[in-house]
């Protein structure tokens, strides 16, 4: 299980909405391999991205890892934006590096692409929220988002009762979001 959890606040001001604050990564595994399968990778998978994310003084809003990709919501920093591939790069970088020592497979590629999209209203941010907690649903590993482990569905919602019910409610606007999420 992954423990210690960070918590954010749930009602995240509209100021944060500002051009190029806020954004969504989806990140996929080279050829779709589930590199990610065991509990263990998704747990140094989260570490490294959090280190990553420290860094460079992003703040990571919400994520989710399955076997072979993950989506995250990451704040930017008030300087700029312009350290995300930095901050992506370093992360796969660092788990591809651990990954192929285990794996004794030196120079293995395990990192396909990445996608970002800056979220630019409190609308577009909370069905991406709720998409991404979803997601474990949708890739059909789980009925409930609760009974997911890896994702910050848990703590995000633990104490938030009125977010938790759009959460579990808003379902449909989940189809008109584009994100690349074939995997
Ligand atoms: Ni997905």
């Amino acid at each position: 299980m992954i423990e210690n959890i960070f918590k954010t606040p749930t009602h995240t001001p509209a100021h944060l909405f500002r051009a190029g604050a806020i954004y969504m990564i989806t990140a996929s595994t080279y050829k779709k391999i589930p590199h990610m399968k065991d509990d263990t990778r998704k747990e140094q998978w989260l570490r490294t991205f959090r280190k990553a994310a420290e860094t460079h003084a992003w703040k990571i809003i919400a994520w989710v890892v399955l076997d072979n990709h993950y989506h995250t919501i990451l704040q930017a920093p008030e300087s700029s934006a312009e350290t995300l591939p930095k901050l992506v790069a370093s992360c796969h970088k660092f788990t591809a590096r651990q990954w192929n020592d285990e794996d004794n497979q030196n120079g293995r590629k395990i990192w396909w692409n990445y996608w970002d999209t800056c979220i630019r209203s409190e609308k577009d941010y909370l069905a991406r929220l709720n998409y991404l907690h979803w997601n474990p649903v949708k890739h059909g590993l789980v009925d409930d988002p609760k009974n997911y482990p890896y994702s910050s569905c848990h703590k995000f919602f633990a104490d938030d009762l009125e977010v938790t019910t759009q959460f579990e409610t808003d379902t449909q606007a989940h189809a008109t979001l584009e994100i690349p999420d074939d995997f």
